[in-house]
């Protein structure tokens, strides 16, 4: 049974602060992250889910994927976003993306595919067991993050269409409403991304519905959005409507926008500047002092045999 609310109470007001924090020290304390849903509203069976944020996803698995690194505050995770539909300041998410309907929703997976569907985003959501994974996420801005992110690989998905061998590329697609998101052109709308078959097949790549155990917050890509920790933050799409698989390498927005800056790989490397900044460093948003990046943002062990041979400078 989903309980509606109205749609312009943000997340914060929803669920009191201590709840979260209580939560939080709970998980800590008792290192029980497969029971940390239960902590929550209550009630609700494994993968039960609901269209409100901040509402509990049940229990969930632990990832061995995970950082033990210490996590953000969910305050600054669900409020200093980049959600550029619904404005290109921190805050705009947050103030206007609740104007965005979150049921009905339907993903299509579609392209070189053997048996591409549509699917009603809570059919989606109980194709494999939700985990809570605890990945950085960092912005080619230079701010990074730690999030609790819950979710399940994307392969998960991928392997439901069964996939043509003619399919070396995954394309994914934002839902756009000129109604409520942006008109100014400041992306080509929607906003795309793209990658690899390899990479979006690669049990890193993770397909989100929530985070800190609740449902995803709008601001944050509610329904579901893709998080590819060794990436910029920005091949992290949101609010996914699309996934399609491909033969050729797809057109990406930021790539679109300003191709000099902005590659379709796009992994995380210390080596190869920005041509506006250098990306050697980052802020972890919480602390003052700035940290080294790590390369492919710490993941490198996992993924780094994907780019044997590549010249990253060139494939940035
Ligand atoms: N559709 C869409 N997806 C998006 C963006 C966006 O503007 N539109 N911003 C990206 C960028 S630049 C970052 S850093 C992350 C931010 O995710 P967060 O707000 O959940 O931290 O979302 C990514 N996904
Ligand atoms: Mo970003």
């Amino acid at each position: 049974m989903l309980i509606k609310r109205p749609s312009d109470i943000p997340p914060s007001e929803i669920t009191p602060r201590e709840l979260f924090d209580n939560r939080r020290r709970f998980i800590r304390d008792a290192g029980l992250l497969t029971v940390a849903g239960l902590t929550g509203l209550g009630g609700l069976n494994a993968n039960a889910f609901a269209a409100t944020s901040g509402q509990s996803l049940g229990p969930l698995l632990a990832s061995p994927f995970s950082t033990d690194e210490e996590q953000t505050d969910l305050k600054s995770v669900t409020s200093y976003n980049n959600f550029y539909e619904f404005g290109t300041d921190k805050t705009d998410p947050l103030a206007n993306a609740h104007k965005m309907q979150v049921r009905p929703w339907t993903v299509s997976v579609e392209g070189l595919a053997g048996k591409p569907r549509t699917f009603d985003i809570d059919d989606l959501i109980k194709l494999a067991p939700l985990e809570e994974r605890i990945y950085r996420l960092r912005c080619v801005e230079a701010w990074s993050m730690v999030v609790p992110w819950v979710g399940f690989p994307l392969a998960a998905l991928l392997k439901e269409v069964d996939p043509l061998g003619s399919a070396k590329y995954v394309e994914f697609v934002t839902h756009y409403d000129p109604e409520i998101m942006l008109r100014r052109p400041v992306i080509d709308w929607p906003y795309t991304e793209g990658l690899r078959m390899d990479e979006a097949m690669h049990p890193l790549t993770l397909l989100s519905f929530g985070l800190y155990g609740e449902v995803l917050p709008n601001q944050n890509g509610a329904p579901v959005r893709l998080v590819v920790p060794w990436k910029y933050g920005f091949k992290s799409i949101k609010s996914l409507v699309t996934i399609r698989l491909v033969e050729n390498e797809p057109a990406t927005a930021w790539n679109k926008a300003a191709p000099q800056e902005y590659g379709f790989y796009s992994n995380v490397n210390p080596e190869v500047s920005h041509p506006r900044w250098s990306q050697a460093t980052e802020r972890r948003i919480g602390e003052l002092r700035r940290r080294p990046t790590l390369m492919f943002n710490g993941y490198a062990d996992q993924v780094a045999s994907l780019y044997q041979g590549m010249d990253l400078k060139k494939h940035y």
